[in-house]
């Protein structure tokens, strides 16, 4: 009966050294798991930020959205005939109207969206509020 002997032996061990410490272990970790989770949120945060501010920047892409009373991207570039989408995001309705009159989607209401061929820059704005304005240029 060797057998016998060999389990209980450890299994004795371990109950005085485990309770307390690994608790006390744990919860450090734990603290340190919320604390860089605060730590990257208040980097990240900031961050994300000053992206949506600079929403009217420039991109790549396909799609402009309309949203907070501007364009989103300010500046779209994409490759000459490029079929450019624009969308209205906004709770508001907005126009898509090229400054040399060229291009007029006519009044967008809100889930409206307006596909445009385009063959080269147009600088546009939005006939319902001028502030509004933007531009898609072509990708040399
Ligand atoms: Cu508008």
């Amino acid at each position: 009966m060797p057998t016998l002997s060999d389990p209980p032996g450890p299994a004795g061990d371990a109950q005085p050294s485990a309770p307390r410490p690994g608790g006390g272990a744990a919860r450090t970790m734990l603290w340190s798991a919320i604390c860089a989770f605060l730590v990257a949120g208040a980097l990240y945060g900031p961050l994300k930020m000053a992206t949506r501010d600079s929403g009217g920047g420039t991109a790549r892409g396909e799609r402009v959205s309309m949203a907070g009373v501007r364009f989103s991207p300010g500046t779209l570039l994409v490759e000459r005939g490029t079929e450019v989408v624009f969308v209205n995001d906004d709770n508001l309705p907005h126009t898509v109207s090229a400054e040399n009159g060229s291009v007029e989607s006519g009044t967008l209401k809100p889930g409206d969206t307006f596909r445009l061929l385009v063959d080269g820059r147009l600088d546009y704005f939005c006939a319902i509020h001028p502030s509004m304005t933007a531009s898609v240029d072509i990708l040399a």
